[in-house]
């Protein structure tokens, strides 16, 4: 693209497509960038703040979907539910008779939420008709809520036994879940990530769920999708899914129209409706 070409672009809707430093330094007009999901990490916002670019995203309108999908995983992680569906499709029930009962279940669990954010509250909310006692840990607590809350990961893990993973995906959370942090959750332990893959150490992930350390792993979402390690891939005790906690008609419309409408504000009104909070300072043509 000439360099006349790239003067002319004034915004960026990004679907998933990186938009790092060296994309943002190719275009000197570029003012917005609005991104198609909550988590933000492919977009480099720190240097779109540098170069007064306002970056937004689409929060708030997927946390329904995503906290119906997180607890469908939950328990069909818990509750060996695919592999049961599998054996009556293979026809196994009519042939060897009833399917295994399970080893894992809902009873006498406690839920530990790491980022009770917007999607973590609406996920709680959800957890709490299953009396279950809930813990959360993230860098305050939240007011108004009276679940139990840690001021460390490791504080909370050693505390609960099933751990809900709802963080962004940042420097600070890469790799926040560990081989310590599986130790502490026990061999009871439950794992569910529908944050960002590499918020868990996935290779200790794969030994911990080999070796006994936790019982179970349900995951949305993983280090290098859409590569996921074949060694999960074969595993009983892991329940699987690409990436899909917001992924129905209705929730993907909402966000794309979240998408549009953040650069129809921006173009008309001067002001994008839902910027990052890198950003936010920045949201305002007349500043
Ligand atoms: O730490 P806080 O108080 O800012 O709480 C946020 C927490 N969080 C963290 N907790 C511990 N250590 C960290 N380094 C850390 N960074 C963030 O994660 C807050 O409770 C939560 C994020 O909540 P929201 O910003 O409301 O995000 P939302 O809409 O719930 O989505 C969460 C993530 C997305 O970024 C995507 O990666 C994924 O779920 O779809």
């Amino acid at each position: 693209m000439s360099a006349e070409d790239r003067a002319q672009i004034r915004a960026i809707a990004s679907l998933f497509i990186p938009v790092d430093a060296a994309l943002i330094d190719l275009l000197p007009n570029l003012e917005i960038i609005s991104s198609f999901g909550v988590g933000y990490d492919h977009v480099d916002a720190q240097h779109a703040a540098k170069k007064n670019v306002v970056v937004t995203h689409t929060p708030s309108v997927l946390d329904d979907e995503v906290a119906d999908t997180t607890v469908a995983l939950l328990l069909n992680t818990v509750r060996d539910l695919f592999h049961a569906e599998t054996y009556l499709r293979e026809n196994r029930w009519e042939t060897e008779g009833p399917y295994a009962l399970s080893p894992l279940s809902m009873r006498n669990r406690t839920i530990g939420i790491f980022g009770l954010g917007r999607i973590g509250q609406t996920i709680a909310k959800r957890l709490s008709g299953f009396d279950v006692p809930i813990h959360y840990h993230s860098r305050k607590p939240v007011d108004g809520v009276d679940f139990t809350y840690h001021s460390t990961l490791a504080q909370m893990a050693e505390a609960v036994d099933t751990l809900i993973c709802v963080v962004p995906g940042t420097a600070a959370t890469h790799h926040a879940i560990n081989a310590d942090i599986l130790k502490l959750l026990g061999p009871r332990g439950v794992l569910i990530n529908v944050g960002r893959g590499p918020v868990i150490d996935e290779p200790a992930l794969i030994t911990a769920l080999q070796d006994g350390t936790i019982a179970a792993a349900g995951l949305d979402v993983f280090e290098h999708e859409p590569k996921v390690p074949q060694a999960l891939r074969t595993m009983k005790n892991v329940s699987l899914l690409p990436h899909v906690a917001s992924a129905s008609h209705d929730t993907r419309n909402a966000m794309g129209a979240l998408v549009i409408d953040n650069l129809e504000s921006w173009f008309n009104k001067g002001q994008a409706i839902t910027p990052t909070p890198e950003t936010a300072h920045l949201n305002s043509k007349n500043k």
